[in-house]
């Protein structure tokens, strides 16, 4: 009788092998055009047969020698490292940084000596709170970890989109992170603050209120990663060749400028697409859309820092940019994704520490405590002091060191010398001129666990914040408070979060109780100095202020039914594209429509799976009968209802108007709502885009 054994198709050669491994020091088998190479085990031994382990008879036990299986299991049983206690959740990419002009009048850093100089960077983009397998679009802080590859070693700038930060000693990192993330005996919620924990903990912390006016903001909920703002927070120090030093505070500008959905969209596109920000920041690149961000410096020394009341190494505060403006130092492109996510974006190591000759720290104790809390996280992460080795951590620039042996070395020192100094006159030496100098700043007292004096205005700029926003996004900051707070069980914390606002801002605070149906107001919080009520705003400091000038890197979904106009549809995707957006078509079958002509177009998403959330504006282009066919189905509806609600542009065509008539929106409800009969509407159209939402629309629909 015939054994029988099941096989797989022999695959395919892809022409490429990338999954051919050179041996140590032996030549790849050259492949012949169309031959595929031959399945391994991970030391070489070709193999026969993957699909059966060997076994005693066909129906027998199976035998310990199978060294292929126990070589393939084994790996696999090993394949998962810890995530990261925070910020597990992170994508990643590769690109350059291309310094403007020197800056060497204040600072020694190679990076910055000469105009033109590209340096390559690998910049991961994170959520905090979430698990690694978390929603993108968790109402969070987002990581903004820039690691730049100089010729002077790597600098890795592990900023946020935040310029503030939670606490102002690293002493209540681990506090802060239990309390945000998911309730030790429960474990949830997940990538979320709406929780007791984290509102208890924080009506504790009076010193957070910035920061959570920050995170209540839209900020906290970005429409994709190119479109956010970066910092580095902490007061940082460029030293020159000279020695002399000049405070600088780092901030990355997206070329896009910042835009952030709502938060009703962001619940449903949590649903839609839990991706939506992996697959935006892949989308761009893979297209050869390379999002761009300016490097911009506040640079400033002693005698001004000493002119606020506030303290520079204080990372709750910010320094206006009306008051110090940022000068453009460089550019940041993404122009490529990883080969591999897990070798680069779950390998990549990113510390504080890491910085090349001329750019120091100050004593920011933030700062200071993370100085010393990110090379712990590598080694309990990646499991060896070699995770240096890794390519993605390694320097691009020559070094050379004695550090040798640890599990996984894959470069030790060569030769008779490991020490040094040495006889042989073997190995490297250290350079007190080239070598890394730390500013030699004058530092002197008693050891003493104290907070400064400077450190304690906690309201001051919360209230800066909120009054440099405009009204749709303060409506917003009440909304989010509202929601958060809705969610917290006990009442004693929403009433102390509320004493709280009370020093931010009255009618915030009252409207934020009412909301929440308090009934008596609480009395304001202790503050420990009475908040200042004469600080300027910052028009800076509001996204909607600062949006784009274009429409560009933006994406239209235009649903279509059978019979609509195929120059119509043509017209719109020229208009479209011209503006540098994205169009993508939605329809009730994902095979496409037929145009009036005859013409097919085809769809990229069918209705269920393409909600209007996942678009910047959308468009109906539909004949009339189509319209009448999606107006029976709830996903067509809800397409139109919620881009209405999200206050987005909406084009149609006459044909489009029983949809939205069953969608419950007027035709002729505001001037978000486009017709589109001609080359010059669809232009018009995009045009009305590059405002991305009318926000004027919100009092209307209540959301
Ligand atoms: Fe942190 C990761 C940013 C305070 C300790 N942090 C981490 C990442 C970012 C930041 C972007 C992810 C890096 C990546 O993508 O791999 N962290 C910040 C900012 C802070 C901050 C902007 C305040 C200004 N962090 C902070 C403090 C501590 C840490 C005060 C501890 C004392 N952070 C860590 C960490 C992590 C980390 C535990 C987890 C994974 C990692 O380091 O590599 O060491």
């Amino acid at each position: 009788m015939a054994q029988s054994r099941q096989r797989s198709e022999r695959r395919p050669a892809s022409g490429r092998n990338q999954n051919v491994e050179r041996g140590n020091g032996g030549e790849l088998h050259q492949l012949a055009e169309g031959e595929t190479p031959v399945l391994t085990t991970a030391l070489g031994t070709p193999v026969s047969d993957d699909q059966n382990t060997l076994k005693i008879g066909e129906r027998g036990p199976s035998l310990i020698e199978d060294s292929h299986f126990r070589d393939k299991i084994f790996h696999f049983d090993h394949e998962r490292i810890p995530e990261r206690v925070v910020h597990a959740r992170g994508y990643g990419a590769h690109g350059y940084f291309e310094t403007y002009e020197s800056l060497a009048k204040y600072t020694r850093a190679d990076i910055f000596q000469r105009a033109g100089e590209k340096t390559p960077v690998f910049v991961r983009f994170s959520t905090v709170a979430g698990n690694k397998g978390s929603f993108d679009l968790a109402r969070d802080v987002r990581g903004f970890a820039v690691k730049l590859y100089t010729k002077e070693g790597n600098w890795d700038l592990v900023g946020n989109n935040i310029p503030v930060f939670f606490i102002q000693d690293a002493i209540k990192f681990p506090d802060l992170i239990h309390a945000a993330k998911q309730e030790p005996d429960r474990d949830f919620p997940q990538a979320q603050t709406a929780h007791d924990n984290f509102w208890d903990f924080i009506s504790l912390m009076p010193e957070s209120m910035h920061m959570i006016m920050w995170i209540m903001s839209d900020r906290a909920i970005p429409r994709s990663f190119r479109f956010m703002q970066g910092f580095g927070v902490h007061t940082f120090r460029f030293v020159s060749a000279d020695d002399e030093s000049t405070f600088v505070k780092f901030i990355w500008k997206p070329k896009l400028g910042m835009q952030s959905v709502v938060w009703n969209e962001a619940v449903k596109i949590n649903g839609a697409d839990p991706d939506f920000h992996r697959r935006d920041l892949w989308e761009a690149i893979q297209s050869g859309n390379f999002p761009e961000w300016e490097l911009t410096v506040q640079l400033f020394d002693q005698d001004f820092a000493d002119s606020f009341d506030f303290d520079v190494l204080d990372a709750t505060k910010i320094i206006p940019e009306e008051i110090l403006k940022p000068i453009p130092v460089g550019r940041l492109v993404l122009d490529r994704m990883p080969d591999n996510f897990f070798a680069e974006t779950e390998q990549v190591a990113f510390m504080t520490q890491n910085v090349p000759p001329g750019i120091d720290f100050s004593n920011d104790p933030l700062l200071q405590g993370r100085n010393f809390s990110y090379l712990d996280t590598q080694l309990k992460r990646l499991g060896s002091p070699n995770f240096t080795h890794l390519p993605i951590n390694a320097p691009k620039c020559p070094f050379a060191h004695f550090q040798q042996d640890g599990h996984m070395a894959m470069r030790n020192p060569v030769g008779r010398a490991n020490y040094e100094p040495n006889s042989w006159g073997m190995g490297p030496r250290e350079d007190p001129q080239r070598g890394y100098r730390s500013f030699a700043d004058a530092e002197q007292g008693q050891k003493v666990r104290l907070r400064a004096e400077s450190f304690a205005d906690h309201y001051s700029q919360a209230r800066l914040f909120f009054n440099s926003q405009t009204p749709p996004e303060q409506r917003h900051i009440v909304m989010a408070l509202t929601f958060e707070l809705s969610k917290v069980q006990t009442p004693a914390i929403r009433e102390r979060m509320v004493s709280h606002l009370l020093n931010i801002d009255e009618a915030l605070a009252a409207t934020v109780a009412d909301k929440l149906g308090i009934r008596k107001m609480p009395s304001p919080a202790d503050a420990a100095v009475p908040p200042r009520d004469d600080l300027e705003p910052s028009p800076a400091l509001s996204i909607i202020n600062n949006g784009p000038e274009s429409f560009g890197g933006r994406k239209v979904g235009v649903l279509v039914s059978d019979g609509v106009d195929a120059a119509l549809f043509e017209q719109l995707r020229t208009a479209v594209e011209k503006e540098g957006a994205v169009m993508e078509v939605v329809a009730a079958k994902v095979g496409g429509v037929d145009a009036a002509d005859g013409t097919q177009i085809e769809a990229r998403h069918m209705i269920d799976g393409g909600p209007s959330v996942l678009f910047d504006a959308v468009v109906l282009m539909l004949s009339e009968p189509g319209a009448e066919l999606l107006a029976k189905e709830a996903a067509a509806k809800d397409f139109v209802s919620d881009a209405f609600a999200h206050c987005k542009f909406i084009g149609f065509t006459s044909g489009a108007e029983a949809l939205l008539a069953k969608a419950g929106v007027d035709a002729d409800a505001d001037e978000g709502l486009i017709r589109l009969e001609s080359n010059k509407t669809a232009e018009k159209f995009v045009q009305a885009c590059r405002k991305l939402r009318l926000w004027a629309r919100e009092a209307a629909v209540k959301l």
